[in-house]
């Protein structure tokens, strides 16, 4: 799969007045390089149409573009890339449906699930959630950073910190081996949401020199 280092997830609840397309489209503008689709709450058709629209800015700026759960949502709008969790379809029956070119992604809380991943065939693993997060129904422990110390040491295939990653501790993941990171919250409640990625990615920068 193509490089990425800022991963940001929608989290359309987090942004009320605000167009999911447009909120997404300033993360893009300032250095996310991968936009997921991330809606439990609504209809398939209704994902579909966010889908969409979601696709055209992402081809439109070159980002990777991903869905969660919806493989045939996915698959309707030519997304680059499917994600998945441990109680989704098995990752072999996901690759015979998607193909070999589609991007898959898989969560994972455990090493011994992130092993799996990477034997299964997975592009990525999320690893998280590292901090406390609100963002997500449920959600497990938090793995705390010395799950990425762990993956760092076992797993060769990319991975990408999630859960509870903020600007004041994006170094102890970084500062953990972690090069990519994902959030929701700390990207899409942003007032000004390009601003923020820009600082974000300053910051992840700064990390790692
Ligand atoms: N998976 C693990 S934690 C999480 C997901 C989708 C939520 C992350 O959201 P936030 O707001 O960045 O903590
Ligand atoms: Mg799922």
């Amino acid at each position: 799969m193509k490089e990425f280092r800022l991963y940001a997830i929608t989290g359309e609840e987090f942004h009320p007045g605000k167009e999911l397309v447009n909120v997404m489209e300033q993360a893009i503008l300032g250095g996310v390089d991968i936009v997921q689709l991330r809606d439990k709450k609504s209809s398939k058709i209704d994902v579909l149409k966010k889908a969409r629209k979601l696709r055209e800015v992402t081809k439109k700026h070159g980002v990777t573009f991903i869905v969660n759960d919806h493989i045939d949502v996915a698959l309707a709008v030519g997304a680059d890339g499917i994600h998945v969790g441990q109680d989704d379809l098995p990752l072999d029956e996901v690759r015979r449906i998607v193909g070999p070119d589609m991007v898959i992604g898989i969560s994972t809380h455990q090493i011994d699930e992130a092993i799996q991943a990477e034997k299964g065939g997975a592009d990525y693993i999320g690893v998280g959630p590292i901090f406390p997060t609100n963002s997500k129904e449920d959600v497990v422990d938090p793995v705390t950073t010395s799950y990425i110390q762990q993956i760092e040491a076992e797993i060769s295939i990319p991975y990408v910190a999630i859960g509870g990653i903020k600007r004041h501790n994006l170094k102890q993941v970084m500062d953990a081996g972690a090069k990519r990171v994902c959030m929701i919250t700390e990207i899409v409640e942003a007032d000004d949401v390009k601003a923020r990625c820009e600082e974000i990615i300053n910051l992840m920068e700064e990390a790692t020199t």
